[in-house]
């Protein structure tokens, strides 16, 4: 079930593939959904508000926060690369959303992090949010200084984050790691509505996964967000197999739970 939790709802990422999914399905969430991108992706629709922004601009990123309850943070770089435009959009864009949000007294942020933040541990260990971070590169390193970000925002001035360490967010599980960093766009619109609406959040970082039978992450101390994934990546499992081929150990993107990121690069800008 879906609560209309707060009454005017940001989504920054709008343009991008979980932007495009959550799109419909957060309007459920409030009463009005202000979509913002870098990038245009046409005109709002009822209950809908759209305002561009650069996340490296602060007055751009500071008149998009004004006015709203409650942010859901997807915009930015979202694969490995060069240091410099992660710098401008993870790094600067965090702080200056969270600038915005103290400025404005909102009170909660979903963020989405990312399981780079620790994907040098490797895929036949499991991991709790307690482990330190591990990046495998910058994008993971930028992930990991998001979360140190808005974990000094709650100590400070009690913005309530969650620190959504997203899997594999897409329809299907494209490969064999898939099969347990999978998260289904239902389960990531339950996990979202989850951390909008448990009464006390307080600053947490959750993995985000479907009840996949392989996992190497463990939620127990998540519990207080209340989240119960309700499908799983098992009924892909056959067909992942069957046009997949049997994994070579010896490859980095095996070893280690980041698959390929961990071998991405070196990058020069
Ligand atoms: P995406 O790349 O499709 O969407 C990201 C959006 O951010 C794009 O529409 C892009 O235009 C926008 N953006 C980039 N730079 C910006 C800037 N400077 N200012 C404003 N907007 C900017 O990525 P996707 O898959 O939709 O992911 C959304 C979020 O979730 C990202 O933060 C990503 O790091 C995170 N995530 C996604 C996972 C997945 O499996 N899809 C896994 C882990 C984390
Ligand atoms: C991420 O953080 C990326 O945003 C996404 O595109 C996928 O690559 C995902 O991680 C993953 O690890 O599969």
């Amino acid at each position: 079930m879906t609560i209309q939790s707060h009454d005017k709802l940001l989504l920054t990422g709008a343009a991008g593939g979980l932007g495009k999914a959550l799109r419909e399905r957060l309007k459920a969430n409030c009463k009005v959904l202000r979509l913002s991108d870098i990038q245009a992706f046409g005109e709002a629709g009822p209950a809908e508000e759209i305002m561009l922004a650069d996340l490296a601009d602060a007055a751009a990123v500071d008149a998009m926060v004004r006015g709203v309850d409650a942010i859901v943070h997807l915009g930015g770089v979202s694969v490995e690369g060069p240091f410099h435009p992660i710098l401008q959009a993870n790094i600067l864009g965090m702080y200056n959303l969270y600038e915005a949000a103290r400025k404005h007294g909102v009170r909660r942020v979903v963020f989405a992090s990312s399981n780079h933040v620790t994907g040098f541990y490797r895929q036949g260990e499991t991991i709790n949010a307690s482990h330190p971070p591990r990046p495998d590169g910058f994008y993971g390193l930028s992930k990991a200084f998001g979360e140190d970000l808005s974990r000094f925002y709650f100590d400070r001035y009690g913005i309530e984050t969650a620190c959504v360490r997203i899997g594999s967010s897409f329809p299907e599980p494209r490969d064999r790691r898939m099969l347990a960093t999978w998260l289904s766009y239902d389960d990531l619109h339950r996990l979202i509505t989850a951390c909008l609406t448990t009464p006390v959040l307080s600053h947490s970082i959750i993995f985000g996964m479907s009840n996949n039978a392989v996992t190497w992450w463990d939620n127990s101390q998540a519990n207080h967000v209340g989240f119960k994934a309700q499908d799983s990546s098992d009924v892909f499992r056959e067909a992942v197999y069957a046009r997949t081929s049997a994994p070579d150990l010896s490859d980095p993107a095996v070893q280690f739970q980041g698959g390929g990121f961990v071998k991405a690069g070196p990058f020069s800008d």
